[in-house]
C-alpha cells in the first residue's frame, strides 16, 4: 500500500506568532477526515525556513501531542545552521518522532563533501531514521544517482523525499535503491510517479485534497489507469488555481471555507486580498465541497 503524507501547514497569527489551535484543528483534520497516512512536519509548507528555532521546537511540540501514534510523523530538520540542525534532530527524536528528514543545506554553493559531512553530523548520535530532502527547484541543489549512493553509505539514511520533476533520475534512483523509501513530492505529477513505483508521497495539496488523492492511487493499484488520469486531471486543475492564487495564502484560505482555522501565513508571505478570498471561495466550491 502506498502511503499519504500531508505536508503540514502552520497556522500563524496576524502578527506571525504561531496560532496553536489553528495547527491542531489542521492536525485533526488530516487525521480525522482525509485518514492520511502520516504528516511531514516542518517543511516548506509549514513555512519552516521563516520561524525561530523557537517556533520550530513549538510546531514539532504541538504536531506530536496532537498527533501522538495516530499516524507516522516525519521532523523536517535541516536548516541553513547546522548546529541548529543537529539540536533539533536530537529534540524532535527525543519527543518521539519516529523519522527525521533534512533539506539539503542550500543558500551557499556547498561541494558534495560539505553535503554529505551536513548529513552525517545531523545523524551522528541520533538514533532516528532520515530521508533526504531533494528540492533542487527552491535550494539549487541536485543529486545525481551517484551521490545519493554515497548518502545511503550512512545507514541510518533510509530514503528520500524526492520533489523534482527529473522522472528519469527518480526511475535510476527507484531501481538501484528498491528497499529505500521514495515518497514524491509533486503533488501535480503524482500519477508518473506512482508509474515509476515510489512507495507514496508528501504534498502540501493533499491537505485538502487527500480523499481524491486515495482514490487515485486505489485505482492506480487497481490497474484502473484512465479513473487515475481522470482523478490527476480534476486535482491538477485544482492545483492550478490554487497556484494562480498565491498557493500558500489560498491553502489556508480553503481551509478556513471547510471550516479549519488554518490562519495566516508568515510575511514575507503575502497576506490575503479581498479578490483571493473571492478566488479561494471559488477554489472551494469548485473542487472541495
Ligand atoms: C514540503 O516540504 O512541504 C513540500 O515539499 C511539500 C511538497 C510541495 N512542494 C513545495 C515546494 O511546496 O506539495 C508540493 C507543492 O506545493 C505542490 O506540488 C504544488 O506545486
Amino acid at each position: 500500500m502506498k502511503k499519504l503524507y500531508s505536508a503540514l501547514m502552520t497556522a500563524f497569527n496576524e502578527d506571525g506568532s504561531i496560532n496553536e489551535a489553528g495547527t491542531r484543528e489542521m492536525i485533526r483534520y488530516n487525521i480525522d477526515v482525509n485518514k492520511v497516512d502520516g504528516l511531514y512536519v516542518g517543511g516548506s509548507t509549514g513555512e519552516n525556513f521563516l520561524l525561530s528555532p523557537e517556533q520550530k521546537k513549538q510546531v514539532f511540540k504541538i504536531a506530536i501531542d496532537e498527533a501522538k501514534s495516530d499516524v507516522d510523523l516525519i521532523a523536517q530538520v535541516g536548516s541553513l545552521d547546522l548546529n541548529e540542525s543537529k539540536f533539533l534532530a536530537k529534540f524532535v527524536t527525543d519527543l518521539g518522532y519516529p523519522k527525521i528528514s533534512a533539506v539539503t543545506p542550500f543558500y551557499y554553493k556547498y561541494t558534495f563533501e560539505e553535503i554529505k559531512d551536513y548529513y552525517n553530523e545531523i545523524l551522528k548520535g541520533v538514533d532516528n531514521k532520515l530521508l533526504i530532502y531533494s528540492i533542487p527547484a527552491l535550494t539549487g541543489v541536485g543529486l545525481s544517482i551517484e551521490q545519493f549512493a554515497e548518502l545511503f553509505e550512512n545507514p541510518k539514511i533510509i530514503g528520500i523525499k524526492y520533489t523534482n520533476a527529473d522522472f528519469y533520475l527518480l526511475e535510476r534512483v527507484r531501481n538501484k535503491f528498491p528497499d529505500k523509501l521514495i515518497l514524491s513530492g509533486f503533488d501535480e505529477m503524482l500519477l508518473p510517479a506512482l508509474a515509476l513505483n515510489v512507495d507514496g508521497c508528501i504534498g502540501s495539496t493533499y491537505n485538502l485534497n487527500a480523499p481524491r488523492v486515495r482514490a487515485e492511487m486505489d485505482a492506480f493499484d487497481a490497474g484502473d489507469i484512465d479513473k487515475a488520469r481522470e482523478l490527476q486531471k480534476v486535482s491538477n486543475d485544482a492545483i492550478t488555481a490554487l497556484i494562480q492564487n498565491d498557493i500558500y495564502p489560498s491553502l489556508k484560505l480553503v481551509f478556513e471555507e471547510m471550516g479549519v482555522h488554518a490562519g495566516f501565513t508568515k510575511a514575507p508571505m503575502a497576506k490575503p486580498t479581498d479578490e483571493m478570498r473571492a478566488d479561494a471561495k471559488k477554489i472551494y466550491q469548485d473542487y472541495f465541497k
